[in-house]
């Protein structure tokens, strides 16, 4: 691994140190860009060309024209693993409006500033896995899709952190998000699931929540697994009167949710089935993916 973590920056790489954008980037400016946060394991990329693919669609969403194609994007990513001997790694990936001059139009932003980091990634503590996290109701509702739709995975994460802050303050690790009619949305950085007499739910996509790739990945492997999954819209009291809950994203994977708002969830720590589709992640996460090409 290099002394100093090497950062790709609008198409060279650059030290830690180094790497800077300029103060009058839009993406600093208005929080005008899209990103992603994706996971090497073992030496493999998990789900690379999904990350890349719902990066094109966020930044055509936005009209923002990602100025590298999609199979050089893949290889940016690849090679900022390389180019740090990463082969387990948490890799962010921006690109942002780039530089313009104050006001709101991007009309002067000329070249879009991408880049991408690699790095290790701090997790829940074990722990967390086995005895399952508590999580509180925000009060901050989620955006809705006509505002700026979640599946936009934008620089915009206000709506998310102001959730976040709610929940530390609360001592609770993640905060679950309400739409504007009170159905399940997500957390604010994790999609949720429940169990309910050992059928599988998770809101869907319309009710304005983040298309992920875990959620996705582990519909799959449910549905392989022989259970029934069904994505369906549902209130606090499923969750609160669930066998089960449990979270699934890039960072935390899959998480059981014992505690929602001060209501034991199932008998309080991480049910059978929810420990199954952990075990099954994580076997299929270390063994498939773009492969980095590091020896
Ligand atoms: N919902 C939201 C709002 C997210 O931001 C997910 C669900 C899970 O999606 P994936 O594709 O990862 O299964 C996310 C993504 C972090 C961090 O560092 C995590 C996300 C976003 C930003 C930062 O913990 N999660």
């Amino acid at each position: 691994m290099p002394s100093e973590l090497m950062i790709y920056l609008n198409g060279e790489f650059v030290k830690k140190s180094e790497a800077k954008v300029s103060v009058f980037d839009h993406g600093v400016l208005y929080g005008d860009g899209v990103f992603e946060g994706i996971r090497a394991y073992n030496g493999r990329v998990f789900r690379l060309e999904e990350h890349i693919n719902r990066i094109f669609a966020a930044a055509k969403a936005i009209f923002l024209e990602i100025p590298l194609s999609k199979e050089e994007l893949t290889e940016v990513v690849l090679e900022t693993c390389r180019q740090n001997q990463l082969r387990d790694a948490y890799i962010r990936l921006v690109v942002t409006r780039g530089a313009g001059d104050l006001g709101l139009s991007p009309t002067n932003c000329v070249k879009p500033t991408v880049f991408c980091i690699a790095s290790t990634i701090s997790l829940y503590p074990e722990e967390m896995y086995e005895k399952g996290m508590p999580i509180i109701t925000a009060s901050q509702r989620r955006n809705k899709a006509t505002i700026v739709d979640p599946q936009v995975k934008s620089l915009n994460y206000l709506n998310n952190i102001l959730a976040k802050i709610e929940a530390n303050r609360a001592g609770a690790a993640e905060a679950l998000m309400l739409d504007h009619d009170g159905m399940v949305t997500e957390c604010t950085g994790d999609n949720i699931f429940i169990i309910k007499d050992g059928v599988i739910y998770t809101p869907p996509i319309h009710v304005g929540i983040l298309d992920g790739i875990t959620r996705l990945s582990v519909i799959e492997l449910a549905k392989e697994a022989g259970y029934e999954v069904y994505e369906k819209e549902f209130t606090l009291f499923n969750v609160y009167n669930a066998d089960e809950c449990f979270l699934t994203g890039t960072a935390a994977e899959v998480i059981a949710v014992t505690n929602v708002d001060g209501r034991v969830i199932g008998n309080g720590s991480c049910g059978p089935i929810t420990k199954k589709l952990l075990k099954l992640f994580h076997d299929y996460a270390q063994n498939q993916g773009m492969l980095i090409g590091l020896s």
